[in-house]
C-alpha cells in the first residue's frame, strides 16, 4: 500500500540574501512523503527564485502528477530516466525520496562545508587556522572592484598557507575586469585557488582567463547552458553540482561519473535548501564524492531550520508545516 503527502514550507532568511537581482526573505518549497508499506522516504522540493526555470506553482502540480502514478503502482515513473521529464527541482527531490524509501542514500553524511565568506575574512581565517585537516573556504567576488577581491584572496593565501581557496564570480567580469583581478594574485599564490567559478560572461572568455593566467576554473553556471556537453579543457579543474538545479540524483550521478572519468574534481552544492534538503545532499556527498568537501555551509543564510536539524546549528525549528496534498 502506497501512499504520500505534500507539505509547503516557509523559512525566514537573514535580512542579508540577495540571489541575483532579489533579496530572498523567505525560502519556500516542498517536503514530499512517501509510504510504502512500513517504508518511508523524504525530498525536498524547492525551485531557487532567479535561478529554477519552474516556479512553485509548476513545480506543485508536476509533483502531484508524479505522485498520483507512484501511489496508483505505476513503476515507470521511478525508473531513472522518467525523473528527467520533471523540473529539476521536482526530479531531484522526487528522486531522493525514492532513493531514501529504498534504503539507497548512505545514512553516513559529510558535514565538512567549505565555509562562505559572507562578513569579516579575518574571522574566517580564524577560523580556519583552527580547523584540522583539508583548509577549504569559499570567497564570492565579482560584487565589488575586481581590485579589492584580488587583495582579499592574497590575503587569505598569504595567512593561511595550505588553503585551498574556492572563489565564485557568478560570471560577472568582463575580460578586463578578471585581468584586473588576476593582476592582484601574486604568481605564487595561484595555486592556492582550487578553482575560480565562473569568472566571465562566456565559458569561453573563462577559458581564454584560465590560460591566460594559470588560475583553474569550474563550471557551474555553465552546466546549465542549453546544449553543453563536459569535456576536459585546459584549464578547467572542476564542476559543481547542485541537484535542485541539475535534476534526479541518476542524473547527478551520471555527471559526477562523467567528471571522473574526465579527471575533472566533482563538488556537491546547495541551491538553498532547507536542513532536510541539504542533510541529504550531505549524504548524497558523501557517497557521491567522497573525499571531496561539499559546498554546503548555506544554513548561516536562513534564521530558522525544520527537522533533520542541520549538524552544529542553532536555529530555531519550524515544526508545523501546510499539508497541500494528500493521496
Ligand atoms: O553562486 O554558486 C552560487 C547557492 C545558491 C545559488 C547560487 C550559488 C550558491 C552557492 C552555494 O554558492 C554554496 C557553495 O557553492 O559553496
Ligand atoms: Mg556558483
Amino acid at each position: 500500500m502506497r501512499s504520500a503527502a505534500l507539505y509547503q514550507y516557509s523559512l525566514e532568511m537573514d535580512s542579508m540574501v540577495i540571489l541575483r537581482n532579489q533579496r530572498l526573505q523567505q525560502r519556500e518549497g516542498f517536503f514530499v512523503e512517501l509510504k510504502d508499506g512500513d517504508r518511508q522516504g523524504w525530498g525536498e522540493i524547492a525551485p531557487l527564485p532567479e535561478f529554477s526555470a519552474e516556479t512553485l506553482e509548476q513545480a506543485q502540480a508536476a509533483a502531484q502528477q508524479w505522485l498520483q502514478a507512484w501511489i496508483a503502482g505505476d513503476n515507470s515513473v521511478s525508473g531513472d530516466a522518467a525523473f528527467d521529464n520533471l523540473p529539476p527541482s521536482v526530479a531531484f527531490g522526487l528522486s531522493a525520496a525514492c532513493m531514501e524509501l529504498n534504503g539507497g542514500l548512505s545514512n553516513e553524511g559529510e558535514y565538512r562545508v567549505a565555509p562562505l565568506c559572507s562578513g569579516d575574512p579575518d574571522d574566517l581565517v580564524v577560523t580556519l587556522n583552527q580547523q584540522e585537516g583539508e583548509k577549504v573556504a569559499k570567497i564570492k567576488v565579482g560584487m565589488y572592484e575586481a581590485v579589492r577581491d584580488g587583495m582579499v584572496a592574497n590575503m587569505f593565501i598569504d595567512a593561511i598557507p595550505d588553503i585551498r581557496l574556492r572563489l565564485d564570480a557568478n560570471r560577472q567580469w568582463t575580460p578586463l575586469k578578471a585581468q584586473q583581478f588576476a593582476k592582484y594574485v601574486r604568481p605564487e599564490n595561484r595555486g592556492g585557488i582550487a578553482f575560480l567559478e565562473e569568472p566571465c560572461q562566456t565559458p569561453a572568455d573563462s577559458l581564454a582567463f584560465a590560460a591566460e593566467t594559470g588560475i583553474a576554473i569550474a563550471w557551474d553556471e555553465t552546466l546549465r547552458d542549453e546544449g553543453f556537453e563536459l569535456k576536459a579543457e585546459p584549464g578547467l579543474a572542476a564542476i559543481v553540482i547542485k541537484p535542485t538545479l541539475i535534476g534526479s540524483i541518476a542524473r547527478c550521478q551520471a555527471l559526477v561519473a562523467q567528471a571522473h572519468d574526465l579527471g575533472l574534481t566533482a563538488v556537491i552544492s546547495s541551491s538553498l535548501e532547507s536542513s532536510l534538503g541539504l542533510n541529504q545532499l550531505a549524504r548524497l556527498a558523501k557517497s557521491l564524492t567522497p573525499e571531496v568537501i561539499p559546498g554546503l555551509d548555506t544554513m548561516q543564510l536562513f534564521r530558522q531550520q525544520v527537522t533533520p536539524t542541520w549538524p552544529g546549528c542553532e536555529l530555531p525549528v519550524v515544526a508545523e508545516h501546510q499539508l497541500v496534498w494528500q493521496g
